[in-house]
């Protein structure tokens, strides 16, 4: 009879420089190797403050917990005597202290050591994902992870039971009404176009905002506490935080706190459209299988803008020309990116009318999208698989 395989034990270290993706990823990767693989994970975090807004059930002045049972370390400068597992985690090139490094040296069978990579749709991927490369003076060789789109990356984020929970949440009146009584909000008005909006600083918020005021159609947009802050409060001439709701014509604008990841995802699930960002909440967007908008990361020299091209390439693939080009144009636009050129972002009414003619066949699109990525390994259990491969 053939034993059952040892839970697998993982280190995770993740350093969150001013933003909520790396520890949104690694929270996330942390509890499902936990829930789906049976593992054993430590993860590692430098800055405890912005993972409790993702987590409320983090404290920060704990230095080691346990939470939904994945034991959290803060990640200090003064790094603890630690046995590594058998798995460590550098995720996003974080760099792994020196004592641990030196740890994993020192072990008979040293762990498997995995770079996990940002996100991206461009086709050097496939050629780079789990290369190794050997350390230059320790027998120790780190491999480099890519998420991905299709064959030869390591797929997307996704828990096993994520198409059935929003399938549930979106069949269920009774869910979505405890789901904005959660948050202390009515639902939107039934016949608004809800909007969630969730971006970096953008000069093309106060357009998009003053579009839909001036328009024909009510829209609710459902504002994340966020970078977007100082744009809202400019367009409505007044300060604004979480919880406040203000009313310009065909607008409503709501400012919401920033909540746990699953209830994040219910607020796509619960919108006709969403604006995302970054990585996490990008890719929640394309499971959530509703029209999204992507801001990208902004990286220097605008190389941010080739990545954003490669997404668009493949995620409108299957479509008409018609669809094609108002998702890409709405995106160069959002993005700063009009005619190839880099220039502020900027929305006009034609272009959101473009967009709003284009509805029912951006929904296909998501659709379409997500019922092919589904398809396609989940990353953690192509992270799992890898690295027991290599034990
Ligand atoms: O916060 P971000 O801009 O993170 C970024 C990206 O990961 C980028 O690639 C990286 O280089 C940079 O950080 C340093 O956007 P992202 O990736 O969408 O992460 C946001 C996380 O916050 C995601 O896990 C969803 C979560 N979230 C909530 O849990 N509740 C909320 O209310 C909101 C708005 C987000």
């Amino acid at each position: 009879m053939t034993q059952p395989a040892k839970p697998l034990e993982w280190d995770i270290f993740c350093n969150v420089i001013d933003n909520f993706g790396d520890i949104g990823v690694c929270w996330r990767l942390s509890r499902q190797l936990t829930v789906e693989h049976d593992c054993r994970v430590r993860l590692w975090v430098n800055e405890l403050e912005a993972f409790q807004r993702i987590c409320p059930e983090i404290d920060p002045q704990i230095p080691i917990q346990h939470v939904g049972g994945v034991e959290v370390r803060r990640w200090a400068s003064t790094f603890p005597e630690s046995v590594p597992g058998d798995v460590v985690i550098e995720a996003f090139g974080c760099h792994l202290p020196e004592p641990f490094v030196d740890a994993m040296a020192g072990c008979r069978a040293p762990p498997v050591w995995i770079n996990l990579e940002y996100l991206s749709a461009e086709a050097w991927v496939s050629g780079c994902h789990t290369l190794p490369s050997p350390h230059p003076n320790l027998p120790l060789t780190k491999y480099f992870f890519f998420p991905g789109y299709g064959e030869g990356t390591g797929g997307l984020l996704r828990e096993h039971d994520l198409e059935e929970r929003r399938q549930g949440f979106c069949t269920s009146v009774e869910q979505q009404k405890d789901f904005w009584f959660s948050l202390g909000l009515p639902p939107p008005p039934a016949d608004a176009l809800v909007v969630s909006l969730f971006a970096y600083e953008n000069s093309a918020i106060g357009d998009l905002l003053t579009v839909w005021a001036r328009g024909e159609e009510p829209v609710c947009c459902l504002a994340s506490e966020s970078r977007t802050l100082a744009a809202l409060e400019e367009f409505a001439g007044q300060s604004m935080r979480a919880g406040d709701t203000i009313r310009r014509g065909k607008l409503e604008l709501r400012v919401l706190p920033f909540v746990t990841q699953q209830d994040y995802d219910r607020l796509l699930w619960a919108s006709d459209i969403s604006f995302v960002r970054g990585e996490d909440s990008f890719v929640r967007a394309q499971w959530a299988a509703k029209p999204m908008v992507w801001h990208i990361y902004p990286q220097d020299e605008g190389t941010h803008l080739s990545k954003l091209g490669a997404f668009l390439d493949q995620y409108t693939a299957g479509a008409s020309q018609a669809t094609a080009e108002a998702v890409r144009v709405l995106h160069n636009a959002w993005n700063g990116d009009l005619s190839g050129e880099r220039h502020a972002p900027r929305i006009t009414p034609e272009l959101w009318q473009q967009w709003m003619d284009a509805l029912p066949d951006l929904r296909n699109l998501a659709e379409n999208w997500a019922n092919h990525l589904i398809n396609q390994e989940d990353l953690c259990s192509s992270l799992v698989r890898f690295c027991r491969s290599k034990l």
